[in-house]
């Protein structure tokens, strides 16, 4: 049967955390329900292309299963027995129990918890307001970002880079560390004109062969946490075989001597060794890159996400510094362009609400924080009530028995805001109905491109489902908060901050649905310099000006810190009871745990599964299909083997976080993850785990 015609089709903003953050064209049907969601083709970063799991929206926001009324617990804590109550109810006794627990614990006991389930800036951080108007304990970002952010600023000093949309007039495209085909289809977008148009390479470096790689020219799949390694080899071969740009290096680096001298031992002979690739591999990629000016370096997260990983990100960095691709159209260096949208999100986070200054808890380290951890707690006291909005911290939180020992504490009182019954939402005391993108206003910003878009309010909310902007509003209300600020909508917010921001008039933003921020292209590729008081780009980083500039803390002794780019040996080892590396890299047609419900994803995914190497399957005596269990001394997973001839032995790979349900124990595969904060600043090594393989 033929889909209906649509009565209109809207211009929306895909609301997931992605860096592609995809202008959308989205049909809406007779009855106001949701047809066919297809990317722009105006947009010129978005070019028409979505990912399949969003062109399947329908499945998801019109699924069976979503939360429409809030409920309250009735059975014990995560058996499953809820009753119906209405918001009245709901918010009555939310407030009394935020209340009794400021006054007996005091307020930082209480602890707002979220992160970018939805991108939008009104419904993912108007949590903020909740927080500094009641002086709660604040949270620490450090889930996903925590460790490439200080990598990149650490060179460049601003978290900015050169127009994605040009590698389609480059030379070489390098796609380091970030599965894109998986978790941002558009680079491969552009970088595919690239190749199209002017015959451009494109390299990939991971550490399997992954979708992505399939796509390359030269792929190289190096052993985990040792692109430090690589990427210093391929500065002593540039520098040995006449291929640095040293007249770049004097003007806008702090090149010198020292770190000239330091590279001499990094040789390709050492970085083999390391990194498990060949010498003629290292040596023909910096050949490639060394004799490309226009080579253009997308660095993902993928390759932060280990101990080292902040200065892995760093190293590869360097790499077009000493090239000097930043001087050529087509090349140059880009992560994330989040430090260059100069918003004032003042009205979004209510810092003009904030009491005193309370605590900064680490996200990542949710396990440790609810089960008592001291250090955790920084000596301070234990959290008795949270908030969640926008995460599914049971599955994405690494660490993951102690996360659910702590969600399921009994003087813990748990409200979860959601779309679905998570297996976080199962673990809540309450649990309040969200509203999908198309139910709501907000704005986004690209962090894979220049764009901020704004994505309107075109459907009603079903059920009785409301807006994380709505429910902090009434949730500060009955707290007896009255500050004007908790009266106003999302859309007045979206239009306050834009004015407070210099930027152009909602009403302006609303007909075409976007701000362009494209900052001129010699700013964006440093031709004035960098973002450091000498304007020079940092081969020997400064740690502690980076925490100062973005107000990190050490979670290491910052003399620890090696002192030029380079590789440095602080992983997870393996020894003899943990023989294997694992690495949790992302599913296609899930996003984190969102879609892990819905039925064309699940289909995609199948069951829960691990890579494994065909020499290694056979040492194990494990077959194609076997049920395995990979354990550490954190706990056990089990998960369906499957072989895989590209990646290096010793390494394991188990992509997307299935519902923990979905695997046979039980236990997800964060059950295997470290909640330690990596150097220098914190942050989640996902990737970073050394664990023993056995069949079942
Ligand atoms: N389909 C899908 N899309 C997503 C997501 C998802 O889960 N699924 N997640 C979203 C989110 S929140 C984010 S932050 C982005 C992240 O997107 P990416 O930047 O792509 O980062 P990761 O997903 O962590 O991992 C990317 C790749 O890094 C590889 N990797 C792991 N360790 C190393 C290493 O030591 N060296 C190298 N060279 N590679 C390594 C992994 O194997 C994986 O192939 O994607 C977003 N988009
Ligand atoms: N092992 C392993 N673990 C990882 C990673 C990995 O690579 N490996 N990646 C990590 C990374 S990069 C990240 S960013 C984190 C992300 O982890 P999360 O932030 O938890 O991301 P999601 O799993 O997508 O969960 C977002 C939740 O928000 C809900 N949501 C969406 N929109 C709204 C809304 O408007 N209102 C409300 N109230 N809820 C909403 C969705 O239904 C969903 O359940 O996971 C991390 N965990
Ligand atoms: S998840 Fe990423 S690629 Fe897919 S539609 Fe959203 S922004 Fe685009
Ligand atoms: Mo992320």
């Amino acid at each position: 049967m033929n889909a209906p015609a649509p009565a209109r089709t809207i211009r929306s903003v895909c609301p997931h955390d992605c860096p592609s953050v995809c202008a959308l064209d989205v049909d809406i049907l007779p009855d106001n329900s949701i047809g066919r969601v297809r990317g722009a083709k105006d947009d010129p970063y978005t070019a028409g292309v979505i990912c399949e799991k969003v062109a399947r929206y329908a499945e998801r926001i019109h699924h069976p299963d979503r939360l429409m009324h809030p409920m309250r617990r009735v059975g014990p804590k995560g058996a499953g027995q809820w009753e119906a109550i209405s918001w009245d109810e709901a918010l009555g006794e939310i407030a009394a129990r935020f209340l009794s627990v400021e006054a007996e614990h005091g307020p930082e006991s209480v602890w707002p918890y979220f992160y970018a389930g939805t991108m939008g800036h009104v419904h993912r951080d108007g949590i903020e307001r909740l927080r500094a108007v009641r002086g709660y304990s604040h949270q620490y970002d450090t889930i996903c970002i925590g460790l490439s952010w200080p990598g990149y600023i650490a060179g460049t000093g601003l978290l900015g880079g050169v127009n994605p949309e040009q590698m389609a007039e480059s030379d070489c495209v390098v796609i380091w560390g970030t599965n894109a085909v998986h978790t941002q289809v558009n680079v491969m977008t552009h970088a595919m004109r690239g190749r199209k148009q002017r015959g451009a390479k494109i390299v990939v470096i991971d550490i399997y062969r992954n979708a992505t790689m399939e796509q390359a020219d030269m792929g190289l799949v190096l052993r985990p946490g040792t692109d430090g390694a690589l990427a210093v080899a391929v500065m002593h071969v540039l520098l040995r075989d006449g291929l640095a740009d040293r007249e770049y290096m004097a003007k806008f680096t702090d090149f010198g001597p020292d770190f000239e001298s330091h590279l001499q031992t990094r040789t390709p002979e050492w970085a083999a060794e390391i990194t498990g690739l060949s010498v003629a591999e290292i040596e023909a990629f910096a050949h490639l890159v060394g004799k490309t000016p226009k080579t253009f370096f997308r660095l993902g997260y993928g390759f932060s996400r280990q101990r080292n990983g902040s200065t892995a990100v760093h190293a590869a960095l360097c790499i077009p510094a000493m090239t000097g691709a930043w001087q050529h159209r087509g090349g140059g260096a880009f992560h994330s362009n989040s430090g260059t949208w100069q918003l004032d999100k003042s009205r979004v986070e209510g810092t003009h609400l904030q009491k005193g200054t309370p605590r900064v808890l680490d996200m990542s380290e949710i396990g440790p924080i609810l089960t008592g951890d001291a250090k955790a707690l920084q000596g301070g006291k234990p959290v008795h009530a949270m908030i969640v909005q926008n995460t599914n911290p049971a599955v994405v939180a690494p660490n993951q028995r102690l996360v659910r020992e702590g969600l399921l504490r009994e003087d813990l009182f748990l409200v979860v805001h959601e779309q679905f019954m998570t297996e976080t939402a199962e673990l809540a005391d309450i649990v309040l109905p969200a509203t999908m993108f198309l139910e709501h206003n907000d704005y986004y910003t690209r962090g894979g491109h220049t764009r901020v878009l704004y994505g309107p309010k075109v459907v009603d909310a079903p059920g009785d489902t409301r807006s994380n902007h709505e429910v902090i509003n009434a949730i500060a209300l009955r707290l007896g908060s009255d500050d004007p600020s908790f009266h106003v909508s999302d859309r007045d917010v979206v239009a306050d901050t834009f004015a407070r921001s210099n930027y152009p008039a909602l009403e302006e933003v609303e007909k075409t649905g976007y701000i362009d921020r494209e900052r001129p292209d010699d700013i964006s590729r440093f031709a004035h310099g960098f973002g450091w008081p000498d304007r020079r780009f940092r081969f020997e980083p400064d740690w502690q000006e980076v925490a100062d500039k973005k107000g990190y803390r050490w979670s290491c002794h910052p003399a620890d810190m090696p002192r030029f780019a380079d590789h440095w040996a602080v992983n997870e080892p393996t020894d003899a009871e943990h023989p294997f590396k694992l690495a949790t890299s992302p599913a296609r047609a899930f996003l984190n745990s969102s879609f892990n419900q819905t039925p064309g994803s699940l289909k995609r995914e199948g069951e829960p599964s691990v890579f494994i190497h065909p020499e290694d399957a056979a040492r194990f005596g494990v077959v194609e299909g076997d049920a395995v269990l990979v354990g550490n001394r954190r706990g056990e997973v089990e998960l369906t083997a499957r072989i895989h001839t590209g990646l290096c032995t010793g390494v394991l790979i188990a992509e997307g976080l299935h519902r923990n349900k979905a695997h046979r124990r039980g236990q997800g595969i964060n059950t295997l993850t470290n909640s330690d904060p990596a150097p220098p600043f914190g942050g989640a090594a996902f990737h970073d785990a050394a664990v023993w393989v056995r069949k079942v």
